[in-house]
């Protein structure tokens, strides 16, 4: 019933339009402070409009010296960035011997290193990430952090999976994001229940975090380069470690509800979003069913694009529409070509399939609340400043792929249908939205690509694509290329107010055993070479030497509707 006030009443709403080239041109009467505020869907800075691209660097502050800090976000500076989203925490369960970490979470307690191994490193970040004019978009905890070399076993003791976490070490700590901590580490060391989503209801681990909320917010409370804070990265009901079965997207929605008030009450400087993947619940129960008011409409400017209107809500039956009419579609393009049109061939015949085969399918994982988040609920949520998303194909299924279209074009197509859903969302709810991740694995990298889900490589160098991949695998750099050109000149044409790159990769970095930049081994395998210079981590989406200039460049051109002067 409530569902269906909602409809009738964003129905009226979708009547009076939405000027989107409001969102693609400056605006100079913004609120004047020099914190990034929210308003009208949009950011501002200094009174006027501030929209980005950026890029991420989870590793930053693991960097071993001050130097490398300063080079890195300068070279990200003179590639056109603005925001730089980086990870602010650094979980261990012992004290390592080397190497950056913020906070000891064992035995049920939290310590925190404020010393020079320890924030004071985030602290150079902030300072260092202001001296070349950037924002940094600060993540404060992880859904995934699964035991390097080993699936978790059922039935391990904490104890001893933090030996095999140490046994089975495949890569320096901090090399890849999911390797910081997290979630899963609070769940670990806190309780008998060693279920992911303890993190989000047991309360003695919500104040755990939210004391570590508390420590990072608060140092930071001043600082206007401080984009925002971001709660976790990729929140949802499963990780490494599975979830109860009570999880579901209100549990996620209520904990960011619960933590965003926390860390506004710390610090009401800065905006504070979720950092989630974007996953959509169509006709879930929302805790947060508010109808954001859209924003003032003026008349559009001479010669701007035509108004538009404010999308349909999201729903179940619009999906379900949606893929009857690309099905019917399909149908007739295989009619005209002479395949056949209704039917799939078994042990060599042609059967007839039926014609509900489509709402057979459901809406799909991305959009029926199978990972526990419903966005939309939390970018509803009072306190969550803007709404964030990821896109990700190599490893996640983001809708229905056409499958008429070859392989590049379905995950080309995919994005694009994601990117505009999200754009659609933020003229809904009238707050800005931004991409806060996206990256696609060419075949020159394909060596290096380790899921976030897991710790290793799925597969070696001299073997075949990993069979468990859905998405095409291994494109060229110019297919990523011109999938980054497409999906970014739609997100700007859509409205969304920032676009952040996946990932830096800096060469030149000063080595230490311990640390992410660690000297190679050399012929012998044993003795290193202290003065060798490494390079930053890559998981198969560091560019360096995989077409980095290339990135910089399509990302430059295709952005050039953020430029300030644009109409
Ligand atoms: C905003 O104003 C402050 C103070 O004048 C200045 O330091 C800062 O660089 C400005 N930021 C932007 C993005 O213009
Ligand atoms: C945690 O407890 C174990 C066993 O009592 C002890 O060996 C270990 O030193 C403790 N760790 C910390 C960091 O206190
Ligand atoms: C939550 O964790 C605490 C601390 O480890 C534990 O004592 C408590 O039993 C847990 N609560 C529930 C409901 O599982
Ligand atoms: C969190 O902080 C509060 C207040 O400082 C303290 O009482 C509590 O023990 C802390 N919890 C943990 C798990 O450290
Ligand atoms: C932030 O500024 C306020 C007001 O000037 C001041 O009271 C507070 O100590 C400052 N906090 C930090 C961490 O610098
Ligand atoms: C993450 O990886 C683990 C171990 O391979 C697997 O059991 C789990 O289902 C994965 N979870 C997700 C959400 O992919
Ligand atoms: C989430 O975890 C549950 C319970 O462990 C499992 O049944 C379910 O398949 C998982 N879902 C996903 C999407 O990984
Ligand atoms: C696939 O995408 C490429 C690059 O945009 C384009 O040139 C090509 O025509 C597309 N192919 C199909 C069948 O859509
Ligand atoms: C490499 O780093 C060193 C020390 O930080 C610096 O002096 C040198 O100019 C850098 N070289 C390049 C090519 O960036
Ligand atoms: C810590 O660093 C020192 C000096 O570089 C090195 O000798 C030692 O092996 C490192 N320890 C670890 C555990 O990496
Ligand atoms: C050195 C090593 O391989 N240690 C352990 C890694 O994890 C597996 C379990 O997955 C153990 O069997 C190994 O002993
Ligand atoms: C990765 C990258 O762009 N590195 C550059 C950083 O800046 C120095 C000095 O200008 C260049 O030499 C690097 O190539």
């Amino acid at each position: 019933m409530l569902f269906i006030l909602l409809w009738q009443l964003l129905a009226v709403l979708a009547v009076s339009a939405a000027n989107p080239t409001q969102t693609t041109k400056r605006n100079n009467n913004g609120p004047a402070s020099d914190f990034v505020t929210v308003r009208d869907g949009q950011f501002f800075v200094n009174g006027s409009s501030f929209r980005f691209v950026g890029t991420n660097a989870y590793w930053l502050h693991t960097l071993n010296t001050e130097q490398d800090i300063d080079n890195t976000l300068a070279n990200i500076s003179a590639a056109g960035f603005t925001v730089v989203r980086t990870w602010a925490f650094n979980d261990v369960e012992t004290i390592p011997e080397n190497g950056t970490w913020f906070q000891l979470i064992s035995n049920g307690t939290l310590t925190i290193n404020d010393g020079p191994n320890g924030l004071q490193k985030l602290d150079k970040v902030v300072e260092l990430a202001k001296k070349h004019g950037l924002y940094v978009l600060l993540s404060l905890t992880n859904n995934w952090s699964p035991i390097p070399g080993i699936d978790v076993p059922a039935g391990f003791s904490p104890l001893e999976i933090k030996q095999l976490q140490a046994e089975n070490r495949t890569s320096p700590r901090n090399s890849l994001s999911n390797d910081y901590g997290g979630m899963d580490v609070y769940v670990r060391n806190f309780g008998d229940i060693h279920e992911h989503d303890q993190f989000y209801i047991n309360q003695t681990i919500v104040d755990a975090f939210k004391n570590y909320t508390s420590q990072i917010v608060s140092r930071y409370v001043n600082q206007s380069n401080v984009f925002g804070w971001e709660l976790a990265n990729d929140p949802r009901c499963n990780s490494t470690l599975p979830a109860t079965p009570i999880c579901q997207t209100t549990t996620v929605t209520q904990w960011h509800s619960d933590v965003a008030q926390h860390v506004k009450s710390v610090d009401p400087n800065h905006l504070v979003s979720s950092g989630n993947q974007g996953y959509f619940c169509a006709d879930c129960p929302k805790l947060f069913p508010r109808v954001v008011t859209p924003p003032p409409q003026p008349s559009p400017a001479p010669g701007s694009r035509r108004r538009r209107n404010l999308p349909e809500p999201l729903s179940k039956a619009k999906l379900l529409k949606e893929r009857k009419a690309a099905w019917k579609q399909e149908r007739e393009r295989k009619k005209r070509s002479g395949e056949h049109a209704d039917g799939v061939k078994i042990r060599g015949r042609w059967m007839s399939t039926k014609t509900r085969r489509q709402e057979d399918l459901g809406v799909g994982s991305a959009f029926d609340g199978t990972h526990g988040v419903d966005s939309e609920d939390i970018i509803n949520i009072p306190q969550i400043g803007f709404g964030s998303f990821q896109l990700f194909p190599n490893q996640y299924q983001y809708g229905p792929v056409d499958t008429s279209l070859p392989p590049f074009n379905q995950t080309l197509q995919t994005g694009l249908d994601w990117i505009r859903r999200h754009a659609d969302a933020a003229r809904l709810f009238g707050k800005p939205v931004s991409l806060t991740g996206f990256g696609l694995v060419t075949a020159n990298n394909s060596q290096s690509y380790v899921p976030f889900n897991t710790t290793v490589a799925p597969f070696g160098s001299d073997q075949a694509p990993a069979a468990n991949t859905s998405q095409p695998f291994g494109i060229t750099d110019a297919e990523r290329d011109e999938a980054y050109r497409q999906w970014i000149e739609a997100g700007i044409e859509g409205g969304l107010q920032g676009i952040i790159q996946y990932q830096w990769s800096q060469g030149n970095l000063t080595t230490q055993d311990g640390s992410p930049i660690a000297p190679l081994p050399d012929e012998s395998g044993t003795t290193t070479n202290q003065d060798s210079t490494g390079v930053s981590p890559n998981d198969g989406y560091g560019i360096l030497g995989q077409g980095q200039q290339e990135v910089i460049d399509t990302i430059k051109s295709a952005s050039q509707g953020f430029a300030p002067d644009s109409t």
